[in-house]
Formats: structure tokens, sequence, C-alpha cells
């Protein structure tokens, strides 16, 4: 088998996730980019939990598969997995992932707004509540159990912020990949106790950004930048506030199990 090239083997496919995720796209473009749509080589659309059971199947069976990836993601604690080298830096170098809320916020909310203002945390503490409700605990449930977890780190986010009273609405949109469910859900937890009658809502990622340029809902923490997420951060430049990095250090890219020792980096997907 180690003499077979890869394409042949696993039909020259990559196993994706939902044709709405920036990955996607960026996924496209690296097949240009690298010359691999010549070879014949295609992008499978399926679903974040999709993936992950073909890549685990593949792994019981120590078979070969290349995947879209990203950190942080369970996937990388829980299999033995390795980003492909990406010279031509189609993936760009590091994402880090902002807070984006809809213009008007900060005279409407003050204190809303300077909650998303200062949220910010480690991708290590977003992996805590992502495994979390990765064994199955529900997500609410396992943000309410790392806040009261971290008082600390909450404290640096809300510490003198007044309550606010009458329980105002506040309406945040995001993609339910698990990242953004760890991080939606933590910051409607700690907006609640803040007074705050939280609402949260799954959408795909062009209506999450339709959603805030036009004031139907008030933030979102999902924009993983400079590069994933960025056809629609331009699509809709000048229609939100960009608050800046929630999270340092994210990285999206194609991944493969390490024992595929003959590949490691994307060039090496040409035959
Ligand atoms: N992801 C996770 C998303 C952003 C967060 C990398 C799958 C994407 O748009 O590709």
């Amino acid at each position: 088998n180690a003499k077979k090239p890869l394409g042949p083997q696993i039909n020259y496919t990559i196993t994706g996730i939902d044709a709405g995720a920036g990955i996607m796209a960026t996924t496209q473009k690296a097949l240009t980019e690298y010359g691999l749509t010549k070879d014949n080589w295609q992008l499978q659309t399926s679903s974040t939990a999709a993936m992950t059971s073909t890549l685990d199947k593949a792994i019981r069976h120590h078979e070969p598969i290349v995947i879209t990836g990203w950190q942080p993601h369970w996937m990388f604690t829980k299999y033995p997995i390795k980003f492909l080298k990406d010279p031509k830096h189609v993936y760009g170098k590091s994402e880090n992932i902002h807070t984006i809320v809809r213009k008007g916020l900060k005279q409407d909310k003050p204190e809303a707004y300077e909650m998303l203002d200062r949220f910010h945390w480690t991708p290590t503490e977003m992996s805590q509540v992502m495994i979390q409700v990765n064994n199955g605990k529900d997500p609410e449930r396992a943000a309410k159990e790392w806040i009261q977890a971290h008082p600390d780190q909450v404290k640096s986010w809300t510490k003198g912020i007044k309550k606010v009273s009458g329980h105002p609405t506040l309406k945040m949109t995001y993609v339910a990949w698990d990242s953004e469910i760890a991080s939606t859900n933590v910051v409607a937890e700690v907006l609640r106790g803040l007074g705050y009658k939280v609402t949260i809502q799954a959408m795909e990622m062009q209506p999450m950004w339709a959603s805030i340029a036009t004031n139907v809902a008030d933030a979102q923490v999902a924009a993983w930048l400079p590069t994933t997420s960025a056809k629609y951060y331009h699509d809709y430049q000048g229609k939100f506030v960009d608050l800046g990095t929630n999270l340092k250090g994210a990285r999206v890219g194609l991944a493969v199990p390490k024992y595929m020792t003959n590949i490691n980096s994307i060039e090496d997907l040409k035959n």
C-alpha cells in the first residue's frame, strides 16, 4: 500500500464539512492553487459530525484520509492527526476569532457592549467547554459550569458593569460549529448574569452576518479572521462593528492522521 499513491486510495477526495463554512471555500481555493483540480481532487461536502465519524472510522482501520481541520477543536485531542503544511499560505498563517456587534449597540445597550468588548479567552479555555459538550453535556449547562469554575476570568469581563433592570432582550446569532456553540453559550450566560434576556439562534454563516448588518441580531462571537470569514467580512463591511479578537491563535487547514508519514504538506497530495 505504501507504494500506491495517495490519490487513488481515497478517490482523490478530501472529506469536508457544511458547504457554507469558510474552510470549504478556502479548501476549494487550495485545490486550485496547488494544482490539485487537474488531478481530479475534489472536496466532499458533509457536516462536522459526518466528517469526524468518517475520520474515526479511518483511524480505527488505519486507513488514509484527508480532512478539513481546524483548531481549537476536540478532533485534535481525540485523534492523532496533524495539519498539512501550507507553503502557499492559502489558509493564512494563523486565525483569530473576533466579536462582531451591530451598529448602535454601544448607545442602546452599553452594558452588554462593554462585556462583549472585554470578552476574550484562550484556545485551552474554549476547549474545556467544547470537550464537555462533545461528551454529551447540554451546552448551556457546560457554559454555566465553566463560568462557575472560572470566577476570576468572568469577573475580568464584567467587573464594574452595572446590572441592567427590566430584563432587556439581547439576541445573539451563531453557526453551530463546536467552537461557536461553546463561546456563544458562555457569553450568553454571562450576559444573563448582567440581567439580559439573551436568546441565541443558530444559522448558516451568511445569514449570521446579515443578521448583524441588518440589526436583527445584536452580536456574534464567531468571526474567524482574516481568512476564514473574509467573504462576509468584506460583503458586509461598514454595516457592523468589529470589537476585535476574542480568541488568539486559531488555525485552519487540511489534516491527516499522523501515521500518514509520507504526507506532510498539501504539495504531497500531488502524485
Ligand atoms: N470552522 C470553525 C468555521 C469557522 C469555525 C473553521 C469550521 C469555518 O467557517 O470554516
